[in-house]
């Protein structure tokens, strides 16, 4: 009885400091897992930079692709996946008073499922039966213990969004006639797509598991790659809209503005949700089997979701520029002066949206079909990447951490973690420059990704490759480094830091008067838009594929 009272008493302090003691605990066991995949999948994109700069040879047992598949998958699936339920989950806590026990509970069960899922999905990558990297492209097999893993990962996945779904409902049940709080309002709209984007890929991951058992003599490749696609490019967008979150809302704070209008920022996420899915197939660009004009419609997709994306930029400038003229900045741009670049909670993020400028340019550029002819499957494609998700998305992240992890854990950012934050922000950036620009340069004269080191016999055009990828593995070795003090920051932040109380920023509406019209809050309507939608760029083709199916393939074992 009395522990019990003084355990109330416990919450009710901690929820006074803003943080509630249970929730936090969530959050911060996804946050470790994210940081300690951010760890090892960085040392292993080390060993591939000095591979591919013919600076190391990886043995025949621990090799090339079986090191780019655990590189792909830590980074882009684990750290990612995460990190966004992580901080969404803590996000919900703090805007909706709590989660509900139940929810909490959910999470929990999503948060070992996952881990249990990717124990079983890595040991097969770690002994060599699952080198088929994180696309995991039929015809190429792994052993079906690989596609196990990744089922209970992807359920797992689908407990916390409904665990999210549940705490909203419930909230919106309670609180009729009101506006889901701006933070929630994006977690609705990240879980939305995290669920409705990965129906289709547990589809494939199902059928593998019996192709590659035996039971199923062939696959369908085509069904397989749309269904993997219609995945993956849903779920670049839920990182971007991820970040867009912190940008919107958490930044404007930090440097002590306001947020941009509540009613714009809300379209832009329902815009987000709706047109995200059907833009796969620019991943498929020199796929066969589908016409012309089903290419064009998901360009066309891709390409529409350019316009949120140009809107938020616009947003957040004017956000900036509104706050550094009204803190005294003078001129056309003695404002930029006024913001606090020395706070790495704003310079991290800061950077990640200037980042995005050249790597949304370069996205555009990729999902046009004759530009796509020269870069597809070349380096480029991975400098394209190591730019959005690899400094947009994750300096984001880091951002974050850096006032997340102290409030969760009631600590501090002292000022000493700040500069060290800084000097990390600066590492990242300066590594990424010279890592993705080689990348991308390197790529444009012909040098393929996912390929180990090879001169293939001295030819001079791959020997001309050489100073670019030499500029790779200095990229990759300063990013280790940004790597190395990221993950003590984060653990330093988590158990060692000062004690004491660290907000969650959330910015007030530039405007407190304008009155955002309760149209925006009809999820069940962006919900059934978002699947005619879907099914307008997924229908057709997916019938087409399977009515007018070529010859299936076996299972092939490529290393
Ligand atoms: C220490 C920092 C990093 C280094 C040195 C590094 C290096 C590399 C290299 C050399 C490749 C292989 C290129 C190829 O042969 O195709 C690669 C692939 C990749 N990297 Fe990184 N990377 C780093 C960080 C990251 C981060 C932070 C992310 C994402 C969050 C990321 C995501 C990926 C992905 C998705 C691939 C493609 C895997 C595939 O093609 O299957 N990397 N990286
Ligand atoms: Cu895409």
């Amino acid at each position: 009885m009395s522990k019990k009272v003084s355990q109330t008493l416990k919450e009710k302090s901690n929820r006074a400091m803003g943080v509630n003691a249970a929730d936090a605990k969530l959050t911060k066991s996804f946050m470790a897992v994210a940081f300690i995949a951010l760890l090892v999948g960085g040392l292993l994109g080390l060993l591939q930079g000095l591979e591919r700069a013919g600076l190391i040879q990886l043995p025949h047992w621990f090799n090339y692709y079986q090191v780019l598949t655990a590189h792909g998958i830590l980074l882009v699936i684990v750290l990612t996946m995460f990190f966004t339920i992580g901080y969404f989950y803590s996000g919900l806590s703090h805007t909706l008073g709590g989660l509900l026990p139940k929810v909490r509970k959910m999470g929990w069960i999503g948060f070992w499922m996952q881990i249990v899922g990717l124990i079983i999905a890595v040991i097969p990558v770690l002994t060599g039966r699952a080198s088929i990297l994180y696309t995991f492209y039929p015809p190429m097999a792994a052993s079906p213990d690989f596609y196990i893993g990744l089922a209970i990962l992807v359920m797992g996945v689908w407990v916390c969004t409904f665990g999210a779904f549940i705490n909203i409902a419930n909230w919106r049940k309670m609180n009729k006639g009101k506006h889901l709080p701006i933070f929630a309002f994006f977690a609705m709209g990240v879980f939305t797509l995290m669920f409705f984007g990965s129906i289709g890929v547990t589809i494939e991951v199902i059928t593998l598991i019996f192709w590659s058992a035996g039971i199923l003599p062939t696959i369908n490749v085509m069904v397989s790659r749309t269904l993997f696609w219609a995945f993956g490019h849903t779920l670049v967008n839920i990182w971007y809209l991820t970040a867009v979150s912190a940008w919107y809302v958490i930044v404007p704070k930090i440097i002590g503005g306001r947020r941009f209008s509540d009613t714009l920022t809300r379209v832009v996420i329902v815009l987000l949700v709706i047109t995200n899915i059907p833009g796969g197939f620019h991943h498929q660009i020199v796929d066969p089997g589908m016409t012309q004009t089903l290419k064009f419609l998901h360009t066309f997709m891709s390409l529409s979701i350019a316009f949120p994306s140009l809107m938020t930029a616009f947003a957040m400038f004017y956000v900036f520029e509104r706050t550094g003229r009204k803190l005294g900045g003078k001129g056309l741009f003695g404002w930029l002066k006024k913001l606090p670049w020395g706070d790495v909670r704003f310079l991290a993020p800061m950077i990640a949206m200037i980042a995005f400028i050249p790597a949304g340019a370069g996205g555009i550029a990729q999902t046009t079909n004759q530009l796509n002819q020269v870069v597809h499957n070349t380096m480029w494609v991975v400098g394209h990447f190591h730019l959005t998700v690899g400094t947009s998305v994750i300096l984001t992240f880091f951002g974050i951490s850096y006032w997340l992890i102290p409030h969760l854990s009631n600590r501090v950012l002292t000022p000493k973690m700040n500069k060290i934050g800084v000097i990390q922000t600066i590492i990242w950036t300066v590594g990424m420059i010279f890592m993705s620009g080689a990348m991308h340069w390197v790529g444009l004269l012909g040098s393929p990704r996912r390929t180990s080191y090879t001169t293939y016999g001295d030819n001079a055009t791959a020997l001309g490759w050489d100073p670019y990828l030499m500029f790779l593995a200095v990229g990759g070795t300063l990013l280790i480094i940004g790597v190395l003090i990221q993950v003590f920051a984060v653990f330093n932040m988590m158990f060692f830091a000062p004690k004491g109380v660290t907000e969650f920023p959330i910015a007030e509406p530039e405007d407190p008067e304008e009155k955002t019209p309760m149209w925006t809050e009809r999820w069940g309507l962006w919900i059934v838009l978002m699947l005619i939608v879907v099914s307008m760029g997924y229908v057709i083709p997916l019938v087409d594929f399977i009515v007018n199916a070529p010859p299936g393939s076996p299972p092939f074992k490529t290393w």
